[in-house]
Parts: structure tokens; C-alpha cells; sequence
């Protein structure tokens, strides 16, 4: 009703002649503070959902393939959703209106946990509750105004997807980069299932069975990414010149891989018999080796899993892995004894040092032993403190020389590790006085000559455990058979599809393909004789370590791509997505595009080998929330009341605490993107998404916060109105405008607008970590342009001014974008926002210095013996980097530039003269000068 009565008093605003558009949800300037959005929204969803922007593409050389994460379905977006999906539609839908050929695509990640534990449960087909979840999230995606690629979509649990997964691991398995080897899972004795690591509660115990989880050898499937580390350390500095991916994620892809150098050295240990067996640590210092007080194994080195089979006390004490923290300063003191390898180097008395196993040892990196050294290794000093609290440790290494003296203190005494690198002490026999560096060198090179050491490099990066026993996800394609071992399934018979779930299976514990018999049961391809296919699925990560290749050419039946969509695409420009995805994701489809590079079928050169040329890694999304000053509870939204602007909490009366914190169902602290689009409009949350904080931080969810958005939309919207009220001008063309003419107000706002202009397009094309500054730029425009008034400016000028913040917004804020855009444009020629091309430059080069240097001026009234003679242009202050700061030069600044016009001469000097003059005083900072002669 309101809309109506709105578009009436439009109409008779504005005639007829113009606003045929019917549909237009757009208020008069009176009605502005009232838009309705949510109309807005419906009615250009709807008109874009006509046109799939990928098909309406003119051709240009400019490719720019722009990529946000893809999303799990859960069912539901988050709030983290909303803030990758604005920032990427922002980037494409500018790029878009800059002419490139876009392609802004997303898909599901759709295979995983949660759906197989909604069929567990609920005995629900995984199959038909992702699909449910993906057409919720994809009307949920529409509704935020996001310009997608529909055609190009994607769902990893789609045979036709994960043929090409499947296909790419008997790629790497022809290449030896795919194998089967013995590892550790979680094991639930119980239920008698394989658990994945997040269904292990933090106190060792089975999500569902309760049952305290095992950990057994079973043969797993794995990916040797491990071949391919040095390319992946190595091309990090690719990523980090020009900043093409954020230092920090940089710096924890290097951690993960973790390479680190240092030495290798042997410990003789000897059994209560005197058996000696040499044993190997890493160490990164071993200029520290005359401080080692005792040796820690990993709980599965060799050595302990012989000892715990004849020692049933150590063998109680492995049983409890899974339930130590990483953490932990616990350990086992072996019944062995290590022999320090100085001895035999130096001769020195063979002094003995005790052994243990301790689960802070890891097994899996160095050689899953360590040699302790409490007084410079911060771990060590804990774990001495609680094992061996009488024992004095040794200071070896002295911040400097003068403090050489050789100390031996309680561990208790000593508050902390001195853990960096300074002078040997006299505990270092002949390497004492000598500079940690040397030293480390040198003691190497000792042990390398005795055959007991040697430099030596070991990396953090392990092999990639792919496989999952769990039915909702990637069947591995290989076939057992008796005979031949493992053989892949032919190309021509992928994809292996995944076995209907029938009723019996469902709701079964264990991974549901050991049971289906029919399915697992197959011939050789090999030899034909009776086989049994692989049970395991793949790891949800291998489906998103190469989902990107796949959109440019996403309904390609046969291949992975084509090596034209390939080559014309890829690599991905902008990745954008959560910091979260850093480590992990970004680090397997790293490894998986540089292995389709090796084979020659995704482009990179050597060095460059990288699937996303620009990240942009988004902050977090933390929520407001409320808890109790006394006891710290988190309240419910019905806890609290409003009480005129503070809230308090209805039962005490009290003020809560407010925070911000990571959004979750126990902090009662979440926002459901749904209703906040249903309550503000989707332009609105982009906008205020945006503008709350820079995209790498975390963003402070406060939508009390939003009103200042709708205000400036407005505001906007006021613009547009009286400018529709002035009369509307056909294609505006500014080339002509002579700058000499304008007046003023013409001239600060087309240079407002030339310099607002500037900084959106930059920003857009090189920034978009600064979108938040962009808003603000976009909101001082509008001010800017409404302080003058629309009717206070030349037509040509007010009408190029809008349109340009217009423009500027549609990225940000499309549908209210092109719904001002409709009613500027003249009758029946109505073409979409974003079909026109980007702003740009407003006016010419020309232009904008001649509008500056004009102005740099003011008009200055000049009086003579008090009576007003001419006026000159002369500097204005703020045209000065003195500004303000120093009167007589700015007087004198004056004066020079009223002498130096033709007027200036003609009063000052030849009808009056200027040696005679007797008081000069400069008014108003250069309006009104006054000479008396
Ligand atoms: C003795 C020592 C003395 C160490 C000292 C450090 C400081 P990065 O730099 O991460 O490579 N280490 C070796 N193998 C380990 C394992 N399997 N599990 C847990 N810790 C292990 O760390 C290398 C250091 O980590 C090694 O140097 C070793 O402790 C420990 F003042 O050796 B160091
Ligand atoms: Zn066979």
C-alpha cells in the first residue's frame, strides 16, 4: 500500500512522461527514510535471475577468474558465508563492469561427516539430505544479491564430479604418489568403527559409544605430498612478492612444512644386561650437548614397544595415549641408561644418563627421540621439574663471555629456559668460550669423524593420510585382488559409484561399504579372477585440493577440463576465504595443482606453479554477547531487557558484560544470515559487512550499527529523487565542459567526485583489503553532494556525479544500485548498472588540474583608501603546506599575488604608489585586503 501511495506522489512529482516504470520501489525525497528493501531485493533477484551474468559477457582479452570458498551444507549460512561471498561478488562484479570476461563460481563441498551422521542417526540417505541442505543454501546465497555462475555449478558428491577425483588418484598412483602403508587411527572398541579425530572427545573418549578410544595400525591410503615440499617451501616467496598472498598465512604454510636443520647424533643405551643399542636424535642445537641430562623416546619407537613386552606396567602407561594432551610433562622412565657420545669423543668418564618415553616426543618427526637438555629447552625444564626435582641442571650456554663460569642450579631455581644462543661455558671442555654458531659447527664435525653424528635436515611436513573408513565420501577406485595386489579400476569404468545406502545399512555402526557385499565384490581387472573392491573413501580434502580446475569447464563429460578452458582460466586471480582454510586446504591444493602441472595439464611455469595468484583471507565474524558479571553465565536474548540504552539483565537488575566473541550455540551469541537479510535487506548487510572492519580483521557483529547504512542509502536515494525532480538529461557527456565556467559548487563536486573515483577503482582492482575506507569514501561523496544540493548544481554536473556514486555502489550494493540506475534513466531505454562501463575518470587529466589550480584560489576584494576597486584570485590557504602557520609569510604570499595582476599594477603602483603606502592589512585570510596610502 505505502509503495503505491509512494509511487503516486512520485508521478505527480515528476510527470509522467518519465516514471512509466511502474515497478519502481524507489520513495520520494520526503519518503526516503523509509525504502523498502526487501522489495528491492525481490524484484532485481528476480530480473537477474534471467540473465546468468556469465552468458551476457562481451569478449575481452581480460580473463579474471574470482573464487570464494566453496561451502559445506549444513543447511544454513553463516555469517562467515555472508562476509566471503560479499567480498568476492564485490570483486567480480566490478571486474565485470570493467570489461573483464568473469567467472565467479561456486559449488558444495558436499561430502562429509555430518550428512553420514544424520543417516546413523535418523536413518536419512546422505545423498538426499546434502541435496535438501544445497537448495536451501543456494536460495540463501540468491537472496544476499550474489551474482554467481549458476552454470558452472559444482557438488563434489556428484558421480560426474568425483569421477575426476578418482581420476586424478590413479594419476598419482601410476605415478607412485598414491600408497598403501600401516598408520594409526582412532578406534572405537565398542562400536567397533574407525573415528575421525573430531570424534574423539578431548578426554580420549568415543563421541557416541563413550568408550575410552584405542589406537591401532591399520593399512591406510596416502598421498606423498612429502615429494613435492621443496617446490611448496619454495614458491612461497612467489607468493609473497607483491603481496600476492597475507604474510601470515605465508609464515604458516612455512611452519607446517616446517623444515629444519640441524644435527643428528647417537646415544649408546645400554639394558640392565649392559646390551648396548645406538640410538638417533634430532637436534637443532647441538651446541647444547654437554647439558643433555637424560634421553626421551616417542611411546612408539622401536625400542619401548620391545621393552613394554615384557614390562605390563609400561605397557598400562602407552594404552593411555589418547588420552594425553600434547602438553603433557608425564613420561615413563625406562630401565635403560644412555651413554652422552662426548665421552667416546673427548675420552671422558662415560657418565650415565636415565631414559624415558614421554608422549611429548613426537614419533613421527626428527627420529622420534630427543635428547633433554633442561637448562636451554623449555619443554625439557618442565618435564625435568616434575621428573627429576632434586637433580641440578647444567647452564652450558652464557649470554656472554664474561659469564662463562659454568653453573649448576635446582631446576626449581631456574624460572625459565635460556633458550638462545650466546658463549659456551667451562662446562664445555675444549669447546668452552667458543660462540654457540662455531660451536655447533664444531662439535659436528667432531661426532661426524667418530661416526656419531652428522648434520642433518628433517621437515614438519608428513605424507597426506587420504584415507577415511566412512561411506560418505570419494571411493578410492582401486580393486585387492589375491594375485596382482592393489590394481586401479580402469579409467573406462569411473566413476565407482557409491552403493545405494539400503534400510539394513542405515543406522549401522562402521564404515557401511565393509557391508555392502554386492558393491565390494568384483573381478580383477587384472587377471578376472575374484576381487574385492577397497572400502576406504577419500579424505573431503582431496575433493577440494582441485574443485578450482574444474569450473571453467565444469560440464566437460569426459575430461578433467579442456586444455583450452584450462589454459584460458587458470590459475584462480582472487581466492578469498577464511583464515581458518590457511594451513590445510590451501596447502593440498597447492600440492595437487603443482602435481597437474608436472603432468602438463593445468599452465604454470616453473616456480609459478600456484593455483591462486591473489589469497584474501577474510577475519572471522565474532558475535555480541551478554554474560553475568557474577558468574560469568552467557545469557539468552529473552535474559535481558532494554532499559531506555542500557541493558540489563531482567532477574538482578544488573548491567551484563558485553563482548564479542566466536560465534556458537553455548554463548547464545549467533546471527542467522536469514534474518538479518529479511530484516535489513541484503544491500544494507553487504554494505555494513564491509564497512564494520577491514576484511582481514575480525568483524564485531553489531547491527545496531546498520542504521547508519540505511541512512546513507537515504540519503542516496534523496539525491536521486530531487535529481529526477530537476528533469533528467539523456547520456551526460562532460569533454565539452569548459572548467573556467563552472561555478563552485560544480567544481568541488566534480573533483570530489574525480578523487572518490580514483580511490574506488583502486581499491577494487589492488585493495580490497581497505573495502571498509571504501565505503567511507563512498558516504563522504554522498555528503559531499548533498551539502551543495543537487539543485544547487549544473544539471550536466549533478547528473555525472550521481551516476558515478551509483556506479561506484553497484558492486557493494546491487540491487538498490540498479533500482536508483532505473530511474535515471530515460523511459523505455532502462539497461542494468552493470552493463554500463565503469566510471573511470570523470573528467580529463586536463580538466582535473585546471579545476584544482582553480581551486587553489580565492577571490580576494582589494580596497583602496577604504574604498572597494577590483578583485584577484590569489592563493587560498589551504593550498599551503604552511597553512596557518605563519601569518606574515601568508600575508606577504597575498600581497605578491594581488601586485601580480594587471589590476594589482594599475591601483597599486601607477595610480597610487606603492613606496607610500602607509597600512596594509590583510583580512578574513586573504578575502579582503586593505591599503591606505
Ligand atoms: C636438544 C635441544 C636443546 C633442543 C635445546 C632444543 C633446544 P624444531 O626447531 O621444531 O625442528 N625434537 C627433536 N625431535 C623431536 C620429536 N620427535 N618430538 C619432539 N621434539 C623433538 O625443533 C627441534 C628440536 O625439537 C630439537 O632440538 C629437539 O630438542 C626437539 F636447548 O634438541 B632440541
Ligand atoms: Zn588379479
Amino acid at each position: 500500500m505505502r509503495v503505491c501511495f509512494v509511487l503516486l506522489q512520485f508521478r505527480r512529482l515528476i510527470g509522467t512522461r518519465r516514471f512509466t516504470t511502474s515497478t519502481n520501489r524507489l520513495a520520494s525525497s520526503q519518503e526516503s527514510a523509509r525504502l523498502d528493501f526487501r522489495a528491492i531485493d525481490a524484484k532485481w533477484q528476480r530480473r537477474w535471475a534471467d540473465q546468468s551474468p556469465a552468458r551476457k559477457q562481451p569478449k575481452t582479452s581480460r580473463n579474471s577468474y574470482i573464487l570464494p570458498m566453496f561451502a559445506y551444507p549444513s543447511g544454513s549460512l553463516h555469517m562467515g558465508h555472508l562476509r566471503v561471498y560479499t567480498i568476492s561478488d564485490v570483486i567480480a562484479r566490478y571486474r565485470r563492469m570493467r570489461g573483464d570476461q568473469v567467472l565467479h563460481p561456486t559449488g558444495w563441498d558436499a561430502f562429509g561427516l555430518p550428512a553420514e551422521n544424520a543417516a546413523i542417526e535418523r536413518g536419512i540417505d546422505p545423498a538426499v539430505w546434502t541435496e535438501e541442505n544445497i537448495a536451501k543454501m543456494k536460495h540463501q546465497l540468491k537472496s544476499m544479491n550474489t551474482s554467481f555462475d549458476w552454470d558452472a555449478e559444482i557438488s563434489t558428491c556428484s558421480p560426474s564430479f568425483y569421477k575426476h577425483t578418482q581420476s586424478i588418484f590413479l594419476k598419482l598412483f601410476s605415478r607412485g604418489l598414491a600408497y598403501q602403508a600401516e598408520a594409526l587411527v582412532n578406534y572405537d572398541p565398542v562400536d567397533k568403527t574407525v573415528l575421525a579425530n573430531e570424534q574423539v572427545d578431548n578426554n580420549g573418549l568415543s563421541w557416541r559409544s563413550g568408550a575410552l578410544v584405542q589406537q591401532i595400525k591399520l593399512r591406510q591410503w596416502f598421498f606423498r605430498i612429502t615429494a613435492f615440499k621443496e617446490a611448496l617451501l619454495r614458491d612461497l616467496d612467489y607468493l609473497s612478492e607483491g603481496n600476492k598472498w597475507p604474510d601470515r598465512v605465508i609464515s604458516q604454510q612455512r611452519n607446517w612444512l616446517g623444515r629444519s636443520t640441524g644435527a643428528r647424533i647417537q646415544f649408546s643405551l645400554k639394558d640392565e644386561a649392559g646390551m648396548a643399542t645406538p640410538v638417533h636424535v634430532f637436534t637443532t642445537r647441538p651446541d647444547t650437548l654437554f647439558g643433555v641430562k637424560y634421553i626421551a623416546l616417542s611411546m612408539s619407537h622401536p625400542l619401548v614397544q620391545q621393552l613394554a613386552a615384557k614390562n605390563p606396567e609400561l605397557l598400562r602407561f602407552l594404552d593411555r595415549r589418547a588420552s594425553f594432551t600434547s602438553d603433557t610433562k608425564e613420561g615413563f622412565e625406562l630401565p635403560l641408561l644412555a651413554v652422552n657420545p662426548l665421552s667416546q669423543t673427548l675420552g671422558l668418564k662415560e657418565e650415565s644418563l636415565p631414559v624415558f618415553t614421554a608422549p611429548y616426543v613426537l614419533e613421527d618427526y626428527g627420529e622420534g627421540a630427543v635428547m633433554g637438555v633442561p637448562a636451554h629447552d623449555s619443554r625439557d625444564l618442565g618435564f625435568w621439574k616434575l621428573h627429576r626435582p632434586s637433580d641440578p641442571v647444567t647452564m652450558v650456554i652464557a649470554p656472554e663471555k664474561r659469564d662463562m663460569e659454568a653453573i649448576h642450579v635446582l631446576p626449581n631455581h631456574l624460572p625459565e629456559a635460556y633458550t638462545n644462543h650466546g658463549v659456551l661455558t667451562s662446562a664445555c671442555g675444549p669447546y668452552a668460550g667458543m660462540d654457540s654458531g662455531d660451536a655447533r659447527l664444531k662439535i659436528v664435525e667432531d661426532l661426524q669423524k667418530h661416526g656419531l653424528g652428522g648434520p642433518f635436515e628433517t621437515w614438519r611436513l608428513r605424507d597426506w593420510l587420504v584415507s577415511r573408513q566412512r561411506y560418505w565420501g570419494t571411493p578410492i577406485p582401486i580393486i585387492h585382488c589375491s594375485t596382482c595386489g592393489a590394481v586401479p579400476v580402469p579409467e573406462k569404468d569411473l566413476p565407482v559409484v557409491l552403493p545405494q545406502l539400503d534400510s539394513s545399512i542405515k543406522g549401522r555402526m562402521g564404515n557401511p561399504l565393509d557391508k555392502a557385499e554386492d558393491w565390494v565384490t568384483c573381478n580383477c581387472p587384472k587377471c578376472q579372477g575374484p576381487a574385492r573392491r577397497e572400502t576406504d573413501t577419500m579424505d573431503t580434502f582431496v575433493d577440494s585440493s582441485w574443485y578450482f580446475t574444474r569450473f571453467p569447464d565444469s560440464q566437460n563429460e569426459t575430461e578433467l577440463f579442456s586444455q583450452d578452458s584450462a589454459a584460458s582460466m587458470l590459475p584462480v586471480d582472487t581466492y578469498v576465504g577464511g583464515v581458518e582454510h590457511a594451513i590445510l586446504h590451501l596447502l593440498y591444493a597447492r600440492f595437487i595443482y603443482k602435481f597437474l602441472c608436472t603432468e602438463g595439464l593445468v599452465p604454470g611455469e616453473q616456480g609459478q606453479q600456484e593455483p591462486f595468484q591473489r589469497l584474501v583471507a577474510q577475519g572471522m565474524v565474532h558475535g555480541k554477547t551478554f554474560s553475568d558479571p557474577d558468574t560469568g553465565r552467557f545469557l539468552l536474548p529473552g535474559e535481558l531487557d532494554v532499559n531506555g540504552e542500557n541493558m540489563v539483565i531482567r532477574l538482578t537488575g544488573k548491567s551484563p558484560n558485553v563482548t564479542f566473541e566466536k560465534m556458537s550455540k553455548s554463548k547464545h551469541n549467533g546471527v542467522d544470515p536469514s534474518v538479518a537479510i529479511e530484516k535489513f535487506g541484503a544491500d544494507a548487510l553487504r554494505a555494513h559487512i564491509l564497512f564494520a572492519a577491514p576484511v582481514s580483521e575480525v568483524l564485531q557483529w553489531d547491527e545496531e550499527k546498520i542504521v547508519g547504512i540505511q541512512r546513507w542509502f537515504g540519503r542516496v536515494n534523496r539525491l536521486v529523487a530531487d535529481l529526477v525532480e530537476q528533469g533528467l538529461q539523456g547520456r551526460v557527456d562532460l569533454s565539452s565542459l569548459d572548467v573556467d565556467k563552472l561555478t563552485d559548487n560544480d567544481a568541488s563536486v566534480l573533483l570530489l567526485t574525480q578523487d572518490t573515483s580514483k580511490n574506488i577503482s583502486h581499491t577494487f582492482s589492488n585493495d580490497i583489503y581497505g573495502l571498509n575506507t571504501a565505503i567511507s569514501d563512498l558516504i563522504k561523496l554522498t555528503n559531499g553532494v548533498h551539502n551543495v544540493g543537487i539543485k544547487n548544481l549544473t544539471k550536466r554536473v549533478a547528473h555525472q556525479a550521481v551516476s558515478a556514486l551509483l556506479k561506484m555502489m553497484a558492486p557493494i550494493t546491487p540491487a538498490f544500485a540498479e533500482e536508483c540506475w532505473e530511474a535515471l534513466t530515460e523511459n523505455g531505454k532502462i539497461e542494468s548498472i552493470f552493463n554500463s562501463p565503469w566510471t573511470g575518470d570523470i573528467i580529463s587529466p586536463e580538466q582535473e588540474s585546471a579545476l584544482k589550480a582553480r581551486q587553489r584560489c580565492i577571490v580576494c576584494a582589494v580596497q583602496v583608501n577604504g574604498k572597494l576597486r577590483f578583485t584577484a584570485k590569489v592563493p587560498s590557504a589551504k593550498s599551503r603546506e604552511t597553512a596557518g602557520s605563519d601569518r606574515a609569510a601568508r600575508d606577504a604570499e597575498i600581497l605578491e599575488a594581488v601586485l601580480s595582476t594587471e589590476d594589482g599594477r594599475i591601483w597599486l603602483t601607477q595610480k597610487n604608489d606603492w613606496e607610500k603606502r602607509k597600512r596594509v592589512v590583510v583580512v578574513g585570510d586573504g578575502k579582503v585586503l586593505n591599503v591606505v596610502f
